[in-house]
């Protein structure tokens, strides 16, 4: 009599390796994170990557470049007439920057509580905002901060076949079924 291994169950169960497609891989959410120009000057854009890599999110599309002051105006716009904005410009414009889609669901919220509060004085350590900065404009990062401001920057970035769509090799190990 052939005995079953609970190995063969576990397999038919979808809990090692099977090849089932996840709803979590289905329904990504996307968000726009930018490494501003201090982060790439101070040499953190691959611990910053890094973070967000081990944390699970899936990379989808990634350009290196300088951002226009018209550009960056237009990523600021809800905050045009401020007192800090035409700083704000400025610094997103003085230098390159790396601009990044990354997906997974929840990838804003998760996105944002890794980055930490918008000053690096107010931000707790473990995220990045609070483990590698202390200023109030030099913040390293940005993302998106709901799923609508999400949608409007990512087109201001990316044309849609920019953003690559593909099944990460360790995804069915990311989420269980009951997720
Ligand atoms: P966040 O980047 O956390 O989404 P935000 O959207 O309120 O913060 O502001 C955009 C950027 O503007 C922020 O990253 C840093 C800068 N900023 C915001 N408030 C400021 C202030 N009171 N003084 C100087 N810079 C400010
Ligand atoms: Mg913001």
């Amino acid at each position: 009599m052939r005995v079953r291994a609970p190995f063969c169950d576990a397999l038919k169960n979808g809990n090692i390796g099977a090849r089932y497609e996840h709803p979590h891989t289905r329904m990504a959410e996307s968000t726009l994170i930018i490494i501003k120009p201090d982060g790439i000057h101070r040499h953190l854009a691959g611990e910053i990557i890094g973070r967000l890599e081990k944390k699970g999110l899936k990379l989808a599309a990634a350009k290196f470049m300088q951002v226009s002051e018209e550009l960056a105006r237009q990523l600021y716009a809800v905050h045009q007439g401020k007192p800090f904005f035409e700083g704000l410009v400025k610094y997103l414009s003085s230098a390159p920057v790396l601009v990044m889609v990354w997906e997974a669901e929840g990838v804003i919220d998760m996105a944002r509580k890794m980055m930490g509060a918008t000053f690096g004085y107010d931000a707790e350590p473990g995220t990045i905002r609070g483990d590698f900065g202390c200023s109030k404009g030099y913040n390293l990062i940005h993302g998106s901060d709901s799923p609508e401001s999400a949608e409007q920057e990512i087109k201001l970035f990316f044309r849609p076949d920019e953003i690559i769509d593909y099944r990460l090799a360790d995804a069915d190990w990311l989420y269980g079924k009951n997720d």
